[in-house]
């Protein structure tokens, strides 16, 4: 009976928590973000439109210590996070948190741009403070350690989640993206590249701690120096899984080095995909890595990566993953997501067979039954078309393909295919190939030949399907 009554009581404060909680709302033209929040009460949200945010009360931004949530319009639509912007316009930092904020602290959906200061350019978590982060852009930042985020002074441990944290920069000591100092943040389904710093290109982390990184893609961060993707030394022991670390560079250690300074390392590293293998594991005396199941070493083929210009200046790219490439399903067959759980673009963890390695969970295209005619193409022979039938699965419409996106083993067709239509219902398609084209095409093939035929929807989904035919040389 007493339990019973406990259990009634909590109920009632969560039901009067949530009808008392308020919302506040900022605009360009109206009010700014430190007076919304200095206006909050606990479990409050301050929602800010989009826009360009600048000045006083719009940087160096200060929770003191309230369990509310700031947060754009829509912090799940990269469109909204985009254009609302908090712009520090070199002056100061976007946020503060040094005031035991819970991970009830939550920012959500914001981009942070030209952030300064000493440590942490664009968001410092000190003092037992352990806010949220999430949905969050974190561009072109800079400071002496921690150009985008700086966590420090122990027990501070964010949780930062499906946030792209990019050229942000160390000019002095390490951590061009992030800065750890005996924190142990969560740090998961995060794009962290183009960031740069003499040590530490992406993430520089020291002191005792147990930092966890997972679905992360970090790569084309630079360190002048070392450590071109992560530096973790006196005993920060950092645990490394479902990521991908490529492309990253420094003169010595261009992926990553554990250190020791005064105290053994140790790294523990699964299921990722690493540049060199576990040989790009720079070890310190004394420090040790646990290289566990599921490590690849093999180029993760991103839709179109970042680079560094002749200026030195950094490219953002786009890091998804091309359709084949090795890091989709390649996760732990025992990986259990929890429910909702999504990847950076908020398509759901996991599609397809298993967890992908990185920020994005691979969407598999829409399988597409596809018969090419005739079953043996013979190359001597004239004729003006080859036909090919695209049938989807009920549930979709064919009359939703995008008709300038067809390829065929990943190459245009020219002339582009002509349609020949079907019943409107209907959800198979008749396209005819230019069979010169095709002929030119398969020339070299070896016979029986795979043609791949995939495409997008209007909607910017893809589909793909694949027939195999037989191929009589002009000789045979
Ligand atoms: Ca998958
Ligand atoms: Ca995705």
């Amino acid at each position: 009976m007493k339990d019973k009554k406990i259990t009634i009581c909590f109920i009632a404060v969560l039901i009067a928590n949530s009808a008392l909680a308020a919302t506040y709302y900022v605009s360009e033209e109206d009010g700014t973000i430190q007076a919304a929040i200095d206006a909050c009460e606990d479990f409050d949200t301050v929602v800010i439109a989009p826009g360009t945010y600048r000045g006083l009360g719009n940087c160096g931004i200060n929770f003191n210590g309230k369990a509310i949530t700031v947060r754009s319009t829509d912090p799940t639509d990269s469109q909204i996070v985009n254009s609302t912007i908090i712009d520090c316009a070199g002056i100061a930092r976007g946020f503060v948190f040094n005031t035991w904020e819970k991970a009830d602290s939550k920012v959500a959906g914001l981009t942070i741009i030209n952030g300064v200061a000493m440590v942490g350019g664009a968001i410092y978590s000190s003092n037992n403070s352990s806010p949220s982060i999430t949905n969050c852009v974190i561009r072109n930042n800079s400071a002496i350690y921690g150009g985008g985020i700086a966590c420090i002074n122990g027990k501070s441990h964010p949780v930062i989640t499906n946030c792209q944290i990019i050229a942000n920069s160390a000019s002095i000591f390490g951590g061009g993206g992030i800065y750890l100092n005996g924190s142990s943040p969560t740090i998961k389904n995060c794009i962290i590249s183009g960031n740069a710093a003499p040590e530490g290109g992406a993430i520089y982390s020291h002191n005792a701690g147990n930092p966890l990184i997972s679905n992360c893609t970090i790569s084309t961060n630079t360190a002048s120096n070392s450590a071109g993707a992560i530096y973790c030394y006196k005993s920060s022991n950092l645990m490394i899984s479902h990521s991908i670390l490529w492309g990253n560079t420094a003169p010595s250690a261009p992926e990553i080095l554990v250190g020791n300074l005064g105290a053994a390392t140790s790294i523990r590293i699964s299921y990722c995909d690493i540049q060199g293998g576990q040989t790009s594991v720079i070890l310190d005396n004394e420090c040790t890595v646990d290289w566990g199941q599921g490590n690849i070493d093999i180029a993760p083929q991103f839709v179109d990566p970042g680079y560094i210009d002749n200026n030195g200046h950094y490219v953002e790219g786009d890091y998804h993953l091309l359709d084949g490439s090795p890091c989709i399903d390649a996760g732990d067959s025992g990986f259990v997501a929890k429910p909702g759980e999504t990847d950076i673009d908020g398509n759901p963890r996991i599609l397809g067979e298993k967890i992908d390695l990185g920020g994005d969970e691979f969407v598999p295209p829409i399988p597409a039954v596809v018969k090419i005619m005739p079953k043996t193409l013979n190359l001597r022979s004239n004729g003006n078309w080859i036909s090919c039938t695209i049938q989807f699965p009920d549930g979709y419409d064919i009359g939703d393909i995008d008709t300038d996106t067809i390829v065929l083993n990943g190459e245009e067709i020219n002339p582009a295919p002509t349609w020949s239509g079907t019943g409107e219902d209907s959800n198979k398609l008749l396209i005819k190939l230019d069979r010169s084209e095709i002929q030119d095409m398969l020339e070299t093939a070896e016979s029986p030949v795979s043609l791949r035929v995939a495409g997008k929807l209007n909607d910017g989904s893809d589909f793909a399907g694949t027939d195999t035919i037989r191929v009589l040389k002009r000789g045979q």
